[in-house]
């Protein structure tokens, strides 16, 4: 374009780049949800289909209704706010992503996405602009995976990866089923989960970091062009409980042993299988649980990742031989469950341009990136044109109550996203 602005895949001129979002209202926003659901040291513990994810719900919906919006609500909870445009059959540019949390969660992981998709919606209205594409805010069931596993649940389910019955077994450790809590808590919708797939012109999910890379290089933008891969497995350690006074060391069938030892083997194969490769247990029951008891079972989460498909299923079967071999020396029973997997992700050049060609056009230091957390929009990528946004965190840090970012960072996400939508769903005027 003649200024120098790109011009959008489709040929119109980008809309004017002063087109900026609120960042206090959006700021005002995040510290209202913060509120909901509150840690013990200024995060959040806003676990999905608890009572307080019930009240972030219905936060979220309040805001979206007060804006204007009509809600959509499928059978698994997922919300989906619509703003109409001015051609009511076009398919729709959809944006979004969880508002539940780790137990030690922070403010921003998740609610950025969705209200910063919330606060485009507002820009909009209040500077009359109108698109020809109905652009839809969206917030994921069960993103997290922390209360029932795997992560990106209900997002799984709508893009057809997940089978909605086995989503709906799938129990807590208090063994509260999914199904149960979601009616419990009165967020079951009646739109068939997924229906809406075909309705998705293109998703943007904005989100933060979760790491060390925009911050170190001082850039305001991350630019998604793939997510790395993931595997979950759920190991049972079956070993003998016994007295840890009077149980000769040779005769003991630890099975807490074993399960130190196979964490070790987890972090020695990502350390081996460097660059690009990450792994730790995370999660951990220990039965009985009870200091002067020799562990008789343990049952605990291997989380592995890579960019690299070949390399994830490499570290994969290593684990999987070597924890076997661990196992049998120390007389113990075996069980290795993969309970949450998705390859590595290529998001849509398409999108991912005009991702790359909102932060130029708006000034934002930009670089792209890989992203090593998963993500809803790693699933939407199968059956739409997705891409992500990522602003810095403070450190890096996120899973963790101290997770922080700067104003200054939530609105360079909430731009560029503004502007990436635009792209795509066609100022009218
Ligand atoms: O596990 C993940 O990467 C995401 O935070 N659920
Ligand atoms: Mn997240
Ligand atoms: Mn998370």
């Amino acid at each position: 374009m003649a200024d120098g602005t790109p011009d959008t895949p489709d040929g119109s001129a980008p809309p004017a780049t002063n087109l900026r979002t609120d960042p206090d209202r959006l700021w005002d926003s995040l510290m209202e949800m913060a509120k909901i659901g509150p840690g013990v040291a200024g995060g959040n513990n806003r676990q999905t289909l608890t009572d307080a994810d019930a009240d972030g719900r219905a936060l979220f919906q309040r805001w979206c209704e007060a804006a204007g919006c009509t809600m959509g609500l499928d059978g698994l909870g997922n919300m989906f706010a619509r703003r109409d445009g001015t051609d009511p059959d076009a398919k729709a540019v959809y944006l979004g992503s969880h508002l539940d949390t780790q137990p030690t969660g922070g403010k921003y992981d998740g609610v950025l996405g969705v209200l910063g998709g919330l606060e485009v919606l507002r820009t909009l209205d209040d500077l009359g602009v109108r698109t020809r594409r109905p652009i839809v805010v969206a917030n994921f069931t069960n993103e997290e995976g922390t209360r029932f596993a795997p992560a990106m649940m209900a997002s799984g389910v709508f893009a057809g990866v997940h089978d909605q019955a086995w989503v709906e077994d799938r129990t807590d450790a208090q063994g509260l089923r999914f199904g149960d809590e979601l009616d419990r808590i009165g967020w079951r919708g009646d739109e068939p989960v997924g229906a809406r797939a075909d309705d998705i012109h293109a998703f943007f999910e904005l989100h933060i970091e979760q790491g060390p890379i925009l911050e170190v290089e001082g850039k305001d933008i991350g630019v998604v062009t793939h997510g790395q891969g993931l595997w979950w497995l759920e190991v049972t350690l079956t070993g003998k409980e016994s007295h840890t006074g009077s149980t000769p060391m040779d005769m003991r069938v630890n099975a807490g042993l074993g399960m130190a030892r196979i964490t070790e083997l987890v972090h020695t194969v990502a350390m081996d299988a460097q660059p690009a490769a990450v792994g730790a247990v995370g999660h951990c029951d220990v039965h009985p649980n009870s200091r002067n008891v020799i562990p008789g079972r343990c049952v605990f989460t291997i989380d592995i990742r890579s960019p690299d498909r070949a390399k994830l299923d490499g570290m994969k079967a290593r684990i999987e031989a070597e924890a076997t071999k661990i196992a049998a020396d120390l007389g113990l029973g075996i069980e290795i469950q993969d309970v949450g997997h998705f390859d590595p992700v290529t998001f849509d050049p398409d999108c991912v341009a005009a991702v790359r060609d909102a932060a130029q056009a708006l000034g934002y230091g930009h670089i792209d990136i890989v992203s090593g957390a998963g993500h809803d929009a790693c699933w939407i990528n199968r059956v739409a044109p997705t891409a992500m946004i990522m602003c810095p965190c403070v450190d890096g840090l996120s899973h963790n109550e101290a997770e922080e970012i700067t104003k200054d960072w939530a609105q360079a996400g909430a731009d560029v996203l503004l502007h990436a939508v635009l792209a795509k769903a066609e100022v009218v005027t």
